[in-house]
């Protein structure tokens, strides 16, 4: 789009010029909301183009500094970072992670995926997606725009190298903890969360640990490897006090695995909802992680996923039980196993995208981080 549409921009401003709008050539101005509405709205009165206003506030950033009297497709090509209407941040976020209070982070990591590979195009595809819903979500009512909330991209990782990936997930992580910042990650695989709650231990030894996923996810290695999606919330629950892993929505695993439940985390099976409703006592008062598998929801909903399995929840179940979590205190979090090649019809890139919105606004919204 970006190619297709800037030569529009060149065409249609060339001739219209900072310096005549303002006031004298050779002066900088600052670049604020003021001046964006004053730029915008010459630009639509000069230029009958539907995009030329639509241009300038993509492609001048709020804060910069240009000299009065650059012509405005200057401005724009001086702008940086360069940017157009741009998919590749979840829509409502800022490209500026500095003063954000929350940050997500994409983690295209899908080297482990013991059945369909695919999930670490997750994160770009939820984010296009995000642009067909709304920053503002009624059941919360709350909107992205009105608060600091950050996209950082995604991690660079190096393809099939499991321990550089997550030693690259657990440095990015801690840096943004120490800046007082809780992370969001977009998976990619599951195992992407063991750095991630690594870090957040080091931080919150007493972390409790949010499971949904249809999975138990605990088995002790898969095909003789200690790292992968399928047992990563045993090396979780191993890294986390005892009794701090709570799982939901499980419908699938080895008898192996629900026995090690049974003495090593709180298992629920099957939904999601209700039990999340009777443990909110037991997590309020400790920092709580959510990582969240989106095959705890059933394939007729969420088909694009690696490991699909019949029989799981509603999305208005997960959406409801995301707002529970309002009440406790959320320090971080993952969406993980989008795989949009099994994802034909978009629901899932959609149905993933609506619950990263709804987690973003939970954990941003007020007293999120005190709770
Ligand atoms: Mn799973």
């Amino acid at each position: 789009m970006q190619l297709v549409m800037m030569p529009q921009l060149g065409e249609t401003v060339s001739e219209a010029t900072v310096g005549a709008w303002l006031k004298q050539p050779g002066e900088h101005v600052a670049v604020d909301e003021s001046l964006l509405e004053v730029l915008t709205d010459k630009v639509n009165a000069e230029v009958p183009s539907p995009v030329a206003g639509v241009v300038v506030r993509w492609l001048v950033p709020e804060g910069a500094t240009v000299p009065v009297g650059t012509p405005l497709c200057e401005v724009a090509e001086e702008a940086s970072p360069p940017a157009f209407f741009r998919l590749d941040r979840f829509i409502g976020t800022r490209p500026d992670a500095r003063d954000a209070s929350v940050v997500l982070m994409g983690l295209p990591m899908d080297w482990t995926a013991s059945f369909q590979p695919g999930s670490r195009f997750g994160p770009t595809r939820i984010r296009e997606a995000s642009y067909g819903l709304e920053t503002y979500s009624p059941m919360l009512d709350r909107d992205l725009e009105d608060y600091a909330v950050g996209d950082w991209g995604d991690l660079e990782l190096p393809m099939g190298n499991v321990p550089g990936s997550l030693d690259m997930i657990r440095a990015a992580a801690r840096a943004l903890l120490a800046r007082g910042q809780r992370v969001v990650g977009l998976g990619g695989e599951h195992l992407v969360a063991l750095p991630l709650i690594e870090a957040a231990l080091e931080r919150w030894p007493n972390l409790a640990v949010v499971h949904w996923d249809a999975h138990t996810d605990l088995r002790d290695q898969y095909l003789g490897q200690p790292l992968s999606h399928a047992t990563v919330l045993r090396r979780v629950a191993e890294r986390c006090q005892p009794g701090s892993v709570h799982q939901f929505g499980i419908r699938s695993g080895t008898r192996a695995e629900f026995q090690w439940a049974r003495a090593h985390t709180t298992l629920h099976p099957r939904h999601v909802l209700e039990p999340l409703a009777e443990a909110l006592p037991a997590l309020r008062g400790r920092p709580v992680y959510l990582t969240l598998d989106v095959d705890v929801i059933d394939p007729a909903y969420l088909p694009g996923t690696g490991t699909p399995e019949p029989g799981g929840i509603t999305p208005d179940e997960a959406f409801q039980a995301l707002h529970l979590l309002r009440d406790v205190q959320l320090v971080g979090a993952d969406v993980v196993e989008t795989m949009p090649a099994a994802d034909m019809s978009q629901r899932t890139a959609l149905l993933a995208a609506k619950l990263v919105r709804e987690l973003l606004l939970v954990m941003a919204g007020p007293g999120a981080a005190d709770r």
